[in-house]
């Protein structure tokens, strides 16, 4: 394999996260949750749009690269070093695309960036209260990735050694995301998605049911969890974590399932195994603040993966991560690199 040639490929939505603090009565007078994730459908109707020019005032805004399986990429070549993860999403012809360019290549990620000419780089404004955040997504280029930009660099893929999929992406192109499942299964390669957001399960069903038959080891937390309990019409209890991580694995023996769980330890589930890893607890006080936190889980997870490590480790290799990840602002990782040892 060329060294040029990354071994991990994550697909999913640049965006470009402009976040600040904002106040409970803000988050009101949009209806938003403090700790949510939504998408703006429709730019010309929906007053939530309003958002990202108001952000610009805030005393404390600031701009930083965002989307959710990026924000992997990102964590997973801070662990692994240049060159060694590929990132694929379809960005606008701007300022912001140039700035999302920059910090894939400070952090060592390979952009395999399809470029829209006439719709503008994605956006997330990332609402902060506390230690919560409340994403509010305007996808604008991310929305128009094609599966043919994944034919056009077919022997990355073909190099590839396994594959990460934003959740996040099925409400743009659940085909593309079947193409390289499609290609995962043929030979035999790891195929992980993350849920990203309980709205996907809730209203995305039909892509999500496509999708992960190709999945051999799902994420989520355990919002997500119980989201696609309630979509799915399990009888299980919603908070049943187990329960619900073996209705999701069903008879597929190649099937892992993930539950994050905010500072409760992370639940493990294959076909014939349940197990839980805890998390690295971190004072209160340290947190800046904890968008992006699953993502750098997902991230620290992935490259475990790709250094071939025991799924434990590769859960502890997450836990790390977010550690590390909470402690900066946004969805971002040290300057200083930190070493991870089991
Ligand atoms: C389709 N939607 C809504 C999204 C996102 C998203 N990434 C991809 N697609 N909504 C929010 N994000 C990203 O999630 C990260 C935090 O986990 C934000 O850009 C933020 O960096």
């Amino acid at each position: 394999m060329s060294a040029a040639s990354p071994k991990l490929i994550c697909l999913g939505n640049p965006l470009l996260d402009i976040q600040a603090t904002v106040t409970e009565e803000y988050l009101n007078k949009y209806s938003l949750k403090a700790n949510d994730a939504i998408l703006i459908e429709d730019v010309t109707k929906d007053p939530r749009v309003k958002i990202f020019d108001e952000l610009l005032g805030f005393p404390d805004v600031s701009f930083i690269a965002g989307g959710a399986a990026q924000n992997t990429a990102r964590g997973a070549a801070y662990v692994l070093g240049p060159k060694k993860v590929g990132y694929f999403g379809c960005v606008g012809k701007d300022k912001f695309s140039e700035k999302l360019l920059d910090a894939n290549e400070q952090s060592g990620v390979v952009s395999l960036y399809q470029v829209n000419e006439t719709v503008g780089t994605g956006k997330c404004a990332s609402l902060i209260t506390g230690h919560n955040r409340s994403l509010v997504t305007d996808l604008g280029a991310a929305n128009h990735f094609t599966p043919e930009h994944l034919t056009k660099h077919w022997d990355i893929v073909e190099n590839a050694e396994l594959f990460y999929i934003g959740g996040f992406h099925l409400t743009v192109s659940p085909e593309a995301i079947v193409k390289l499942g499609e290609h995962a299964k043929e030979h035999g390669k790891p195929f992980v998605l993350n849920l990203s957001a309980p709205f996907i399960p809730q209203f995305f069903k039909s892509a999500l049911t496509k999708v992960l038959p190709y999945a051999t080891i799902l994420i989520a937390n355990e919002t997500e969890a119980a989201s696609y309990a309630e979509s799915y019409g399990l009888t299980c209890e919603k908070t049943d974590l187990v329960a619900i991580a073996k209705e999701i694995i069903g008879v597929d023996p190649k099937k892992t399932v993930i539950f994050t769980h905010g500072l409760e330890p992370t639940v493990v589930v294959t076909s014939t195994t349940s197990s839980t890893v805890p998390v690295h607890p971190l004072d209160p006080s340290k947190i800046a603040d904890t968008n992006g936190a699953g993502d750098a889980f997902a991230g620290g997870f992935m490259a475990g993966l790709a250094e071939g490590k025991p799924l434990k480790t590769c859960i502890d290799l997450g836990q790390w991560l977010a550690k590390l990840s909470i402690q900066e602002v946004g969805a971002s990782y040290p300057k200083e690199k930190f070493t991870y040892s089991a």
